[in-house]
């Protein structure tokens, strides 16, 4: 590590894991050393003026100022340094972010969707295709709504929380959300972006360490935007593998519950209609019938 480096240090920046994350320090990395450089600069010069322009070795007023030119040098030279920051290395450092994407076929792709309060992972599976989505046929079994009758959507792997993606290989990001903004944001790979409903944001990273990542969530997206994270877990390629195959044999059963399984939320216990055997313990709140109509009152016999 560099000591231009130490900088990042201290502001909390953690290691760096991706391939084109040390552009990105450099450019913070030299950008607080100028503004260092710029506030230390510009103190010493406030106080240069207070001592030199005192009243006590200027009674009076001289309207026609400093006549040395060094303080329009200097202007200049912030700016000139400015602009070269901005042109010459972030607008070209962006503009290859979001213009330059790696082919398709080297790269693993991955929808990324957000809702309050976690990220969902979306893989194609074997057949490389991802199934449809349709946010009508979102359920708790089936929480980014994948088309059953999809055929390219059986073998797709869902995952809650945590993605696992190969060393070495750039990842592509397609990202949404469900239900308000949220930031996906992978502070070791030095990439975010918000993930907005109705739109598919494309973003990439190469991660170049193994290791265990934090997601985030970059923006205030609710009461529990807090506990808002992820995992992303960089692998070396036959664990990788391992962890697709486990995830791909899984994934028949994910995305096909067989039929005769309860869906959630249904009622516990024997089924509506049936008669308990004798002994068997009773049903305490029994499962209303919807078409059954609300029980009469029993007309009091008494004659009050
Ligand atoms: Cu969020």
């Amino acid at each position: 590590m560099t000591s231009l480096a130490l900088i990042n240090e201290f502001l909390g920046q953690p290691p760096n894991a991706s391939e084109h994350g040390y552009q990105i320090d450099h450019i913070l990395e030299f950008s607080h050393w100028f503004m260092g450089a710029l506030f230390f600069g510009w103190s010493t010069f406030f106080v240069f003026v207070l001592i030199r322009f005192h009243k006590s070795r200027h009674p009076k007023a001289d309207h026609a100022g400093v006549r040395s030119g060094i303080s329009t040098h200097l202007e200049f030279s912030v700016v000139l340094i400015e602009a070269v920051l901005l042109i010459g290395f972030a607008i070209p450092l962006w503009a290859k972010r979001v213009n330059e994407f790696p082919p398709t076929q080297d790269a693993i792709i991955v929808h990324v969707v957000g809702q309050q309060f976690n990220w969902t992972f979306h893989m194609p599976g074997p057949d490389g295709q991802f199934g449809r989505r349709e946010i009508g046929l979102v359920t708790n079994s089936n929480p980014l709504g994948i088309d059953p009758n999809d055929p390219a959507g059986k073998d797709d792997i869902v995952v809650l929380g945590e993605l696992h993606v190969p060393i070495n290989r750039p990842v592509i990001i397609e990202l949404s959300s469900k239900d308000v903004i949220h930031n996906f944001c992978l502070p070791h790979m030095r990439i975010a972006a918000d993930a907005i409903p109705g739109s598919l944001i494309p973003m990439w990273f190469k991660p170049i360490k193994s290791g265990n990542y934090e997601v985030v969530c970059g923006q205030l997206c609710g009461l529990g935007h807090y506990g808002m994270k992820g995992m992303v877990v960089v692998d070396e390629p036959a664990e990788y593998q391992a962890w697709l195959k486990e995830r791909a044999e899984l994934a028949g059963t994910q995305n096909a519950p067989p039929a005769t399984q309860q869906p959630p939320g249904a009622p516990v216990g024997p089924t509506p209609g049936t008669v308990p055997p004798p002994g068997a313990p009773k049903n305490e709140n029994p499962p209303a019938k919807p078409e059954q109509k609300p029980a009469q009152p029993a007309p009091t016999p008494s004659g009050e």
